[in-house]
């Protein structure tokens, strides 16, 4: 590209991030509170080569609006909020922020699973509301699970698959079972992991943790059908995407006593309603969408995707999406 490159911010970034790009580009940036609305978006994006986002919607609403669009960089490692054929049709590249995150999401889905297995929300709420009265609660109101030397599944070995394995195997001398597209030898060896079927790892994990990305093919990936498998004792750990279970059959499965436990990052619509039944469910543990959430990891991410957008727009490095490879090598 001749001149500088003319790049949309559609929200806000640290500093030092806005600095670096505006080293290499024109910046027009968006610093309301969250995203830019779509609206101005659409009407913006006319003028634009590049954009930087995290979660909006790119299809084909937005490209038919975007003649000068060749990159668009996204503050996320996951990208089910490109339409990859979309974008390829055009010739637009799409960015990520893969590996600075595994570490800060996996101490997340750690975090879920001790919570879930030792009850701490509610219990947090029954120490605070006053109910921890001598005499009163009897010993084994109060009981857990082990999460030490249980058995965890992880479905979707992917590097996030392997921090949480890092950690549960360890730290935790958890047995470790994994189902994925491919097999990993490695995480075998490394981490004593035995690949198995869905079902096997269903009916055998005491903790599930679905770590899938979303793509049309893992839309309700787990269903009714796949929690009846599991043991009435597991706990189901979500920190992937919400549209990659079916939230109906999760509801029901905890309700029912078909599983014991929920630990959830992620839901169907985010932010999930208030009036989600899930948020009713004592054995159930909710957080935000908030894997990646520590001001260190979402500052390096926001770095990650800056140096992404100048590095596709100017023919440098960046973390192209493994489905525009073979357009930047056409
Ligand atoms: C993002 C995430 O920070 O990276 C992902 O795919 O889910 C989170 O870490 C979140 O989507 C906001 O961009």
């Amino acid at each position: 590209m001749a001149s500088r490159p003319k790049i949309l911010i559609t929200r806000k970034i640290p500093a030092e991030c806005l600095a670096y790009l505006q080293e290499h580009c024109d910046c027009t940036l968006w610093d309301g509170q969250g995203s830019m609305p779509r609206e101005q978006l659409l009407d913006k994006i006319k003028d634009y080569d590049g954009l930087l986002l995290s979660g909006t919607s790119v299809n084909a609403e937005l490209l038919e609006r975007a003649p000068r669009l060749k990159a668009v960089s996204s503050i996320s490692v996951g990208y089910n909020h490109f339409n990859i054929e979309e974008m390829k049709a055009r010739g637009v590249i799409g960015t990520h922020t893969p590996y600075v995150l595994d570490d800060t999401v996996a101490d997340l889905v750690l975090a879920l699973m001790l919570a879930s297995a030792r009850r701490i929300a509610e219990l947090d709420a029954f120490v605070k509301q006053g109910k921890w009265r001598r005499g009163q609660v009897r010993e084994e109101d109060l009981f857990g699970m082990d999460v030490h030397h249980a058995t965890l599944g992880i479905i979707g070995m992917g590097r996030i698959g392997e921090a949480i394995a890092k950690r549960a195997v360890h730290g935790f001398d958890m047995n470790l079972l994994y189902y994925n597209r491919s097999r990993k030898p490695e995480v075998e060896e490394r981490f004593g992991a035995q690949y198995c079927s869905l079902e096997q790892l269903l009916k055998e994990s005491d903790f599930v943790v679905l770590m899938t990305p979303l793509t049309p093919e893992t839309v309700h990936f787990i269903r009714k059908e796949h929690f009846e498998l599991m043991k009435p004792s597991a706990f189901f750990i979500n920190a992937s995407r919400g549209q990659t279970v079916d939230e109906e059959a999760l509801i029901d499965a905890l309700r029912n006593g078909i599983i014991r436990g929920a630990g959830l990052d992620v839901f169907a619509q985010e932010p999930t309603s208030p009036d989600n039944p899930l948020l009713q469910l004592d054995n159930v543990v909710t957080v935000p969408h908030i894997g990646s959430a520590t001001a260190k990891t979402r500052n390096d991410m926001a770095m990650v995707a800056s140096r992404n957008l100048v590095g596709a727009l100017t023919g440098g490095k960046a973390y192209v999406v493994p489905e525009f490879q073979s357009l930047l090598k056409a």
